[in-house]
């Protein structure tokens, strides 16, 4: 049998090439996924562009939602049409002190989907079955694709970050992930938000779904006028994929306020060890989250109080939704419909 596929050139010049593969058998603890959607999320770009090592060959896509064609026979958790997630975590070791600490995303030998193991982009998946997430019923699986990497991962900073209800967060970024952390913030955690974009139309959207103001760091001094509004925010997340955004998320906080550092560019922020010790900051990076949180992220979207904004694409336009994503204009998320892969055949 044969899949379609999203992956990396050769060169990892930040494109794909839509490829057919033969889809081998499956072995022990593994499930074949016939995907449904999967989003395209700004880390695979990333990876596409080889920011964290090039990977050619392999297959992106870590928002995938698909439906379980088939089972090794010694899983026990999963049979053929239930509907699960392949998120960035595809696997780790399950015995570590992170993995049996309920930190299992900082495995040292964690597997990622669509990095160091093939992923979700394309019309057929492999998992490991003790990482496949089942999605509940009453969630719409375009919207579950979304909750599976933009979702959980900002559900999980938001966690990290401690906030209170009634508290203030800012959002720094509101694309794929901000949007959502500013749902999750606003209707599950009950702060207060802040929502900083450098592009007003994110802006209109982030408080569309919630964000009691917004600032353009264009227009004006994000951390000063958070500063002004709020007497500083108690917590940031930072999802920018940019240094500066960084940099005034840690001058956006009140003393004792924490940031938690979820973007990924390739470089480094400054931070002034005066401000650190003389004000107690805290700065923590937060990655993805656990089977757990993932669980826990789905539910809340199942009962619709997060609402994932997702617009349906088909696998060839994998390289214009990266071009539309380099340029900022996406709204919440592009997910792509396996179904309209456009090969012709029925899968
Ligand atoms: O587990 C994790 N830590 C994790 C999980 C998933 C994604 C981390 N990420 C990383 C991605 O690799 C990426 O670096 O989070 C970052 C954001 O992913 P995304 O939300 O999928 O990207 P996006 O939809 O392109 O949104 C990025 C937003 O940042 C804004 C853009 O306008 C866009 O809305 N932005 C930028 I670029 N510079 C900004 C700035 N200086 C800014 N917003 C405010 N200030
Ligand atoms: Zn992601």
């Amino acid at each position: 049998m044969k899949m379609k596929a999203a992956v990396v050139t050769a060169a990892s010049d930040g494109n794909v090439e839509i490829v057919e593969r033969d889809i081998r058998p499956i072995q022990s603890g593994e499930a074949l996924v016939e995907v449904e959607y999967c989003g395209v999320c700004h880390t695979d770009l990333h990876v596409a562009a080889g920011d964290y090592g090039k990977k050619p060959g392999r297959v992106l896509g870590h928002e995938g939602i698909g439906i379980v064609k088939e089972v090794a026979p010694d899983v026990k958790n999963l049979k053929p049409g239930d509907r699960v997630s392949i998120a960035w975590l595809f696997a780790s070791c399950g015995s570590c002190e992170y993995c049996v600490s309920g930190r299992e995303t900082f495995c040292r030998s964690v597997l990622n989907a669509g990095y160091t193991a093939d992923g979700g982009m394309a019309t057929h998946c492999i998992v490991d079955a003790d990482y496949a997430v089942k999605v509940p019923d009453g969630l719409d699986p375009a919207q579950a694709s979304s909750i599976t990497c933009a979702g959980v991962t900002t559900y999980k900073a938001i966690k990290v970050s401690g906030v209170r209800p009634g508290q203030w967060i800012a959002i720094y970024g509101a694309g794929g992930l901000g949007n959502l952390a500013v749902q999750y913030a606003k209707k599950v955690f009950g702060a207060h938000v802040v929502a900083v974009d450098i592009n007003d139309d994110k802006l209109a959207l982030a408080k569309e779904v919630g964000a009691d103001f917004t600032v353009n760091p264009l227009k004006e001094d994000a951390a000063k006028a958070i500063q002004e509004k709020t007497g500083g925010a108690h917590a940031a997340v930072v999802t920018a994929v940019s240094r500066a955004a960084f940099n005034s998320a840690v001058d956006c906080l009140r003393a004792c306020g924490r940031l938690v550092a979820v973007g990924l560019p390739p470089e480094m922020m400054d931070l002034s060890i005066p401000r650190l010790v003389l004000d107690g900051i805290e700065v923590v990076g937060s990655l993805v989250g656990t089977r757990e949180d993932l669980v826990e992220a789905f539910q809340f979207g199942a009962e619709g109080l997060v609402v994932p904004k997702v617009q349906l694409r088909k696998l060839d336009e994998a390289n214009a939704i990266f071009q539309e994503m380099r340029d900022g204009k996406i709204q919440g998320r592009m997910v792509i419909d396996m179904k309209a892969c456009g090969c012709g055949h029925a899968h």
